[in-house]
């Protein structure tokens, strides 16, 4: 049997521009079906031509989808067309786990994966195909399919839940072989994802993984690899091409002993010399454990996301952080003498934070100097206990998905309204992004003797985060005013054959008086150079309806 396997959502999501990361999800349920032929298919990464992709559908019996709640919609359209032409499809991933009832009356998905999808993969291909042994669509757990009763009406059916495999390692290691490598980046870094855990014992109320990755009945909500088998994964991957391997475990740091033996083994292996890696960690976890930074560094591991969030106590302690301000200061710092950067995340507008507020954690944020950071607006994902609660307050603003990107607010809170939300998150990004003191610090770093590694990525950096960047801000509403108001001007004053004519030196000329007024109109309008775009923001409410633009300013 051929089947598609397909990542949805091009562009549709704010991080597309700078970050391409490969579908792991994919890899891993295609590695489980090795006798079935398999195509993958990423939107992100592909021309995104109509005719090549029905073409593509039509040379295949089965296709595969992989959904988080902002590719939704595009995933709908994708089995659409699928089913269209014939073709089985199933779906699968975070969005289809969380809203599995929603999902389900989509007729256009014959198959539903909810949760862990490999055995649930497995069983089902064997049942499409008519596989020798294979179990009957009933006794499939893990998944939901709509079938009609005896007078025609149609029923959505979950079968029961599929336990959690306890031992990561009976997973065949992903098929990497089915990507096409050049495309894929962060921040033009070449990146690999990988996973030595899955889950995590801890049940924020606003996080969906633990919603998740848990098994009840069995009490499994944390599972790993064993050391051995993270290094066989390790050594499976193309090293002479990914820049960095990145665990992308929701948190690599939880069993510290665990992550030690880790990074001891790296090094003993001296595969550090050859990859970079990258992991997501706890602010709480590095202040504790100091010694981690210092394996870290020496495993070359070379970028940690730390999730900062605010400076507000209050807030902090309401997310269940565990962290206050002096072991986020610390914890930068020492990420900073040993030459690991820190992709920082901040939240704009925690429930109980007001503009100034919000405006504080932006200064916060600056005064860490932390390498990228990430400004997004408070979010509630469907299937949490926060989703539920801010429902019944009234606080969803949108129930349409696409907006559930991170750039987009997608609620509001008793302090500040959707649309202050939204300009916030822009005036984040101005401020920190948009000066000199940003980039100047990124060339320093660049002959630092810690941050010396960052030299080898340096251009492809600066291509993609630079370029990328402003197109990610301009699709997702937020756009560089005052540049664009000074094309327009130059636009109306010179013409493109006339600027042909000009010689070398007038160009250049022109261009640095162009600048300079850049620069003045920069300061003059303190440092705010990105806007809101007053297009998308009205498309944006007009698809709320007309109720909110009553409830806001
Ligand atoms: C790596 C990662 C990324 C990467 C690449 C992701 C990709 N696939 O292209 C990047 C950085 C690009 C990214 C981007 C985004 N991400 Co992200 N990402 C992750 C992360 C850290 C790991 C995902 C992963 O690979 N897991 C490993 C695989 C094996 O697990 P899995 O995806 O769950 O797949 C399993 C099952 O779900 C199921 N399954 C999945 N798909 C399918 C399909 C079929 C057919 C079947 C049968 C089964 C199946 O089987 C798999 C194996 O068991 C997770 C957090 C986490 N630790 O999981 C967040 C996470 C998935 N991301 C999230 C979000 C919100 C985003 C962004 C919107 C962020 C942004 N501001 O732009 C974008 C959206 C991108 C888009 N195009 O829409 C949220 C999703 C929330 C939600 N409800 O959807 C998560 C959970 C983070 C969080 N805690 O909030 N992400
Ligand atoms: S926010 Fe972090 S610690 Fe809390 S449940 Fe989610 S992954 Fe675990």
């Amino acid at each position: 049997m051929k089947i598609l396997y397909v990542n949805p959502g091009k562009i549709e999501s704010g991080l597309d521009f700078v970050i391409k990361g490969p579908p792991l999800a994919l890899l891993s349920i295609a590695a489980m079906v090795p006798e079935h032929n398999a195509t993958l298919y990423d939107f992100k990464v592909e021309s995104n031509d109509d005719n090549e992709f029905r073409n593509l559908i039509a040379e295949h019996d089965v296709v595969a989808i992989s959904s988080m709640t902002p590719q939704i919609n595009h995933a709908y359209k994708v089995a659409r067309l699928a089913k269209k032409m014939g073709k089985t499809t199933i779906i699968g991933g975070y969005h289809p786990t969380l809203a599995p009832d929603e999902v389900t009356k989509h007729e256009e998905l014959d198959y539903i994966v909810r949760g862990e999808g490999e055995h649930t993969f497995k069983e089902l291909i064997d049942f499409i195909s008519k596989a020798p042994g294979h179990l009957e669509k009933e006794e499939i757990k893990g998944i939901s399919y709509q079938e009609k009763d005896e007078h025609g009406n149609t029923k959505i059916i979950h079968n029961e839940d599929r336990p959690l495999e306890p031992d990561l390692d009976k997973f065949p290691i992903p098929r990497r072989d089915l990507l096409n490598k050049t495309e894929y980046s962060y921040m033009g870094a070449r990146v690999m994802l990988m996973e030595t855990s899955r889950g995590c014992p801890h049940s924020c109320n606003f996080c969906c993984i633990h919603q998740m990755w848990k098994d009840d009945k069995n009490k499994i909500y944390y599972r790993t690899k064993s050391v051995k088998r993270v290094m066989q994964e390790i050594y499976s991957i193309d090293r002479d091409w990914w820049d960095f391997i990145f665990f992308n475990d929701d948190n690599f740091t939880i069993n510290v002993n665990r992550t030690k033996k880790i990074l001891n083994t790296i090094i003993k292996s001296r595969i550090n010399h050859h990859i970079k890696f990258s992991c997501q960690t706890r602010v709480d976890t590095l202040y504790k454990h100091p010694e981690l930074c210092q394996l870290m560094e020496d495993a070359n591991m070379r970028m940690a996301f730390l999730g900062i969030e605010s400076v507000h106590q209050q807030s902090l302690d309401k997310m269940n952080k565990k962290t206050n301000i002096k072991m986020i200061e610390k914890s930068v710092e020492m990420c900073k003498e040993h030459g690991i950067a820190v992709f920082g995340g901040m939240i704009i507008g925690f429930p109980g934070e007001t503009v100034e507020m919000v405006r504080e954690n932006i200064d916060f944020a600056r005064s860490l100097d932390m390498e990228f950071v990430q400004f997004t607006p408070i979010t509630a994902f469907p299937g949490t206990p926060f989703f539920e609660d801010m429902k019944k307050q009234g606080k969803i603003c949108t129930y349409n998905y696409k907006y559930y990107n991170l750039f987009f607010p997608m609620m509001k809170t008793d302090e500040i309204n959707f649309v202050d939300l939204y300009k916030l998150v822009a005036e984040a990004y101005s401020k920190y992004y948009n000066n000199a003191d940003y980039l100047g610090g990124m060339m320093k770093r660049a002959v630092s003797k810690e941050f010396g590694w960052f030299r080898s990525i340096m251009f492809r950096w600066f291509k993609q985060f630079a370029i990328g960047g402003l197109g990610m801000l301009h699709q997702n509403g937020i756009t560089r005013d005052i540049a664009d108001d000074l094309k327009e001007k130059s636009e109306g004053t010179l013409t493109k054959w006339r600027m042909k004519l000009m010689s070398k030196r007038k160009r250049y000329k022109l261009f640095k008086r162009r600048l300079h007024d850049l620069i003045i109109r920069m300061r003059a309008q303190g440092k705010q150079f990105f806007q809101v775009r007053s297009d998308i923001l009205r498309n944006y409410l007009i698809q709320q309806g007309i109720e909110n633009f009553v409830s806001i300013k």
